[in-house]
C-alpha cells in the first residue's frame, strides 16, 4: 500500500481565531487530506508563554477545535488534537532545546515582538518556544508544514535543528519544507494596516474574528483605514490599508488584483469596503453557524480530542523513542 506524505500545522488558542488565521492558515489545510496524512493541533503549550486566564484558555481551546471542524477539517480524515494531550511534545521540546543555539533563538522576530509587548514577563518559554515548535513538527516527520508568511523563520530554524541532529546522530528526522500560500499569507488589522491581524489583540478595533456577527463585520469594514487617494490600486508599500482589503477580497472572491482594480475603477472606497465586508460575511457565515452548533455537542468534541490524541501519540512516541536512543538515554526497564 502506498503511504501518503505527512502534513502538520497548529495554532495557539491564545484568543478567538481571526480572518487572518483562516485565510493565512486553516483555509490552506482544507482538502489536503486526499493527498496527505494531516495532523492539526491546538498549541496550548505555546499559548502560556504569555499569561493566559485559565478559564479563557480552556474555552478558547474547545472553541478553536469546533472552528477547525467548522472550517472543513473532518476529524474522520484529519488528526485533530490538543498539544498538551500528547506529552511527547514537551519531552522532545526539552531535548531539542539542547540543540538550538542561543544566537538562533535570540534572532527570532516573535521573541523580540512578544518581549517588547510583555516587558514584565519575559520568561524562559518566550525565548525557547522555537525548540518546542521544532519538536511539534519533527515528531510527525512531516513532508510539508503550511504556515503564514510570519512563521517562515520558525520552519527554517526547525530545518536547521533537524539537519544538526541528523548530522550528529545519523538520519533521525525528515527535514520539512515550509509551504507559504501566495494570497492571504499575511492579513493586517483593518484599523492599523502596519500590524498583523492577531488573535490575542482583544482591543484591536480592526480584528475580525470567525464568530463575529454579520453586523459587526460590516461595521469593522466600513471603518477600515484606507488613504485619501480614493483609488482602488494594489500597492502594498504606499497603500497598505487598501492593499490589505484587496488581499482579503481576492482571497474571498478568487479575483485577481487587476480584476478588482477594474471592478472598482472610479467608484471610491465606500462601495469597495461594502463589497469586501459582504464577501467576508458570506465567507464566515457557514463557519460561525457550524462552530456554534458543534459547541453545543461537548461529548462529540471530547471524542474527537481523545481519538486525535491517541493517533498522534502513537506516531509521536515512535520518534521520541528513536531520539532518546540516539542521544544515549537508557531505555525504560519493563
Ligand atoms: N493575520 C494573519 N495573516 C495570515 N496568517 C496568519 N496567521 C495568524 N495570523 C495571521 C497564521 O496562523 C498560523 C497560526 O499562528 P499562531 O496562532 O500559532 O501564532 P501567531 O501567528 O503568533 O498568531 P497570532 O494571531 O498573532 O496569535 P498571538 O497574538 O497569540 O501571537 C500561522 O501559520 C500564522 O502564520
Amino acid at each position: 500500500m502506498e503511504t501518503k506524505k505527512v502534513m502538520l500545522s497548529g495554532i495557539k488558542p491564545s484568543g478567538s481565531l481571526t480572518l487572518g488565521s483562516y485565510l493565512g492558515a486553516i483555509r490552506n489545510w482544507k482538502d489536503r487530506a486526499k493527498e496527505f496524512d494531516c495532523y492539526y493541533f491546538l498549541a496550548d503549550l505555546h499559548a502560556i508563554t504569555v499569561r493566559q486566564n485559565p478559564a479563557d484558555l480552556r474555552r478558547c481551546t474547545m472553541e478553536q477545535l469546533a472552528q477547525y471542524i467548522a472550517c472543513g477539517l473532518d476529524p474522520e480524515k484529519n488528526t485533530l488534537f490538543i498539544q498538551s494531550h500528547v506529552h511527547q511534545h514537551a519531552e522532545l521540546g526539552w531535548v531539542l532545546n539542547c540543540y538550538a543555539m542561543f544566537g538562533e533563538l535570540s534572532r527570532m522576530t516573535q521573541f523580540k515582538d512578544k518581549s517588547a509587548k510583555n516587558a514584565d514577563n519575559i520568561n524562559g518559554g518566550l525565548f525557547t518556544y522555537p525548540a518546542l515548535m521544532a519538536a511539534d513538527i519533527l515528531l510527525y516527520q512531516p513532508d510539508l508544514v503550511p504556515v503564514g508568511d510570519d512563521q517562515r523563520q520558525h520552519v527554517e530554524l526547525t530545518r536547521d535543528i533537524a539537519i544538526r541532529f541528523n548530522h550528529l546522530y545519523g538520519d533521525t528526522f525528515k527535514v520539512p519544507e515550509p509551504y507559504i500560500p501566495k494570497v492571504g499569507a499575511r492579513i493586517r488589522s483593518l484599523a492599523n494596516p502596519e500590524a498583523k491581524m492577531s488573535k490575542s489583540e482583544n482591543d484591536d478595533p480592526g480584528r475580525v474574528t470567525l464568530m463575529d456577527s454579520p453586523d459587526t463585520i460590516m461595521r469593522l469594514f466600513k471603518r477600515a483605514v484606507t488613504d485619501c487617494d480614493a483609488c482602488v490600486r494594489y500597492d502594498p508599500e504606499n497603500k497598505k490599508g487598501v492593499s490589505n482589503l484587496m488581499t482579503i477580497y481576492a482571497a474571498c472572491s478568487g479575483k485577481s488584483f487587476p480584476e478588482i482594480e477594474a471592478e472598482f475603477e472610479g467608484r471610491g472606497y465606500g462601495d469597495f469596503k461594502l463589497a469586501v465586508g459582504e464577501a467576508v460575511v458570506e465567507l464566515l457565515r457557514p463557519i460561525r453557524e457550524e462552530a456554534s452548533r458543534l459547541l453545543m455537542d461537548r461529548s462529540y468534541l471530547e471524542t474527537v480530542c481523545k481519538n486525535g490524541a491517541e493517533k498522534a501519540e502513537y506516531i509521536a512516541n515512535k520518534t521520541l523513542r528513536k531520539v532518546y536512543k540516539k542521544v544515549g538515554f537508557v531505555a525504560k526497564f519493563n
